[in-house]
């Protein structure tokens, strides 16, 4: 299998750790965005990414590639066969992939218009450092410009981050005793909010400032880095097997 990403999408991020929860092999591609998005469309019909490609198919939509690969690779299951679990998992993937996503979006585009160094660090890595440079030097406010209107978003995000560290506290996965794709939907979407490991030297633990540096967040973050022990989600994408020394691995 093949996975075609951008580097550092949350919805990429997610297929990673489908891919990982059910131990199975793949390889990355990085596409360019923008030019690299035209082979994207003339593979798959629509220009968006992931897109993954199980020998002659080729399934784009994260959503769409999970279901591929629960009904491909039935264990570990990600869905519950108790249909009311089964359908809360499946609600909370959709919000996740929905208010969730577009409001960690919101919250990087923010802060990376406040921070040169994340804003250069995001770039695909294959552009070249003089306009890295060039972009991290360009004033926030030239690219932001957002300040008060983002205030609502800011807000409900925030809410957001309080009610999954209360649900948290109370269990070890959203629903039920074992991670389920509503975990994992979630897990991927915090990615932008606070890097983890695999995102990179440059922005592993950096994110959102007030969100990846507030205390009372450090608990969501823990979950998430303790989830991507369990299922083995590595810097290697390839990888995707987990391991009983996951523990090992240092917490971002
Ligand atoms: N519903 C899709 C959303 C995918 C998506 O938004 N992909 C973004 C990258 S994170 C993309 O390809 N954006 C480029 C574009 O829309 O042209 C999924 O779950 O995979």
């Amino acid at each position: 299998m093949e996975l075609l990403q951008f580097r550092h999408s949350a919805f990429c991020e997610k297929v990673h750790l489908v891919l990982c929860a059910k131990g199975l092999s793949y390889s990355v591609r990085d596409i360019t965005p923008g030019v690299g998005q035209v082979e994207v469309f003339q593979l798959s019909g629509q220009r968006q990414v992931p897109v993954l490609r199980d020998g002659e198919e080729l399934i784009p939509d994260s959503t769409a590639i999970a279901l591929h690969l629960e009904a491909r690779h039935p264990e570990p299951s990600l869905l519950p066969q108790d249909p009311a679990q089964r359908a809360q998992v499946l609600l909370l993937e959709d919000w996740a992939d929905t208010a969730l996503a577009s409001g960690a979006r919101l919250a990087l585009l923010q802060a990376a218009a406040e921070d040169a160094v994340l804003r250069s660090a995001l770039l695909p890595d294959a552009t070249p450092g003089v306009l890295r440079n060039l972009i991290g030097a360009v004033p926030g406010d030239l690219l932001g410009g957002m300040g008060q209107l983002l205030q609502n978003d800011r807000q409900s995000l925030v809410m957001a981050l309080e009610q999954l560290v209360a649900l948290l506290e109370q269990q070890p996965y959203l629903v039920g005793e074992r991670p389920t794709l509503a975990d994992l939907a979630v897990a991927a979407q915090l990615y932008l909010l606070r890097f983890p490991i695999v995102a990179g030297p440059q922005l592993a633990a950096r994110g959102v400032a007030g969100i990846a540096d507030q205390p009372r967040f450090e608990s969501l973050f823990e979950w998430r880095d303790a989830l991507y022990r369990t299922l083995g989600r590595r810097p290697d994408a390839s990888a995707g097997v987990a391991s009983p020394d996951a523990a090992a691995v240092p917490a971002a």
